[in-house]
């Protein structure tokens, strides 16, 4: 059995995975190159913890994880995830945020995109089809639990080449979505 922490963000037990983002592993993620560029490569951006109790790619099988987005910008871009399709793309996920104040990106496969508000204890329902993607736009880490089948797979390559269809940046009074999208 494992045990979580669910305000801190942590998975203890046998078995948990675990993988750490820093500002050197985003370089294609943040608009701004040259804020990107004079940051310490070592500063850590976010980290997952994760349990697969079943193999990759069990189908019906589902996996649970965890995470922490630290606050912190680049340029006037702050922090986020890589984001990602899965590689099956009908696969759907649930994000339940913890703790902090971000906003989850999505969009579809015609690069229309929405957003919703992340607080303590909201809840995402992530349909399949839907790339999806966390920013902390607070000032504390933002922390999200999250639940997905075995058999996703993650698709990386995709926004890579094209990109996300909206940015969120730092405003005069609150964050912004560039281009403009309702909040
Ligand atoms: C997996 C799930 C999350 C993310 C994590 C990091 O399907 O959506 O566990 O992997 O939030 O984001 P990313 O985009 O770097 O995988
Ligand atoms: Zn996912």
């Amino acid at each position: 059995m494992l045990e979580l922490d669910w305000l801190g963000g942590k998975i203890a037990g046998e078995g948990v995975l675990r993988l750490s983002r820093k500002i050197r592993d985003l370089e294609d993620v943040f608009e701004d190159h040259a804020a990107w560029a004079s940051m310490g490569p070592d500063t850590l951006v976010y980290s997952v913890e994760w349990t697969q109790p079943t193999a990759q790619d069990t189908e019906g099988g589902l996996f649970w994880g965890v995470t922490v987005i630290e606050p912190g910008r680049v340029g006037e871009e702050f922090f986020m995830t890589r984001g990602h399709f899965h590689a099956k793309r009908d696969r759907g996920e649930y994000y339940t945020t913890a703790q902090g104040t971000g906003i989850l990106l999505l969009m579809d496969e015609s690069r229309s995109g929405r957003s919703e508000q992340m607080t303590s204890g909201s809840l995402h329902y992530i349909p399949g089809h839907t790339a999806h993607r966390v920013v902390n736009t607070g000032q504390d880490p933002l922390i999200f639990w999250a639940c997905w089948p075995s058999d996703a797979g993650h698709d990386y390559g995709t926004l890579q080449r094209e990109g996300f269809s909206h940015r969120v940046v730092a405003g005069e009074s609150s964050p912004r979505l560039v281009p403009p999208l309702q909040l």
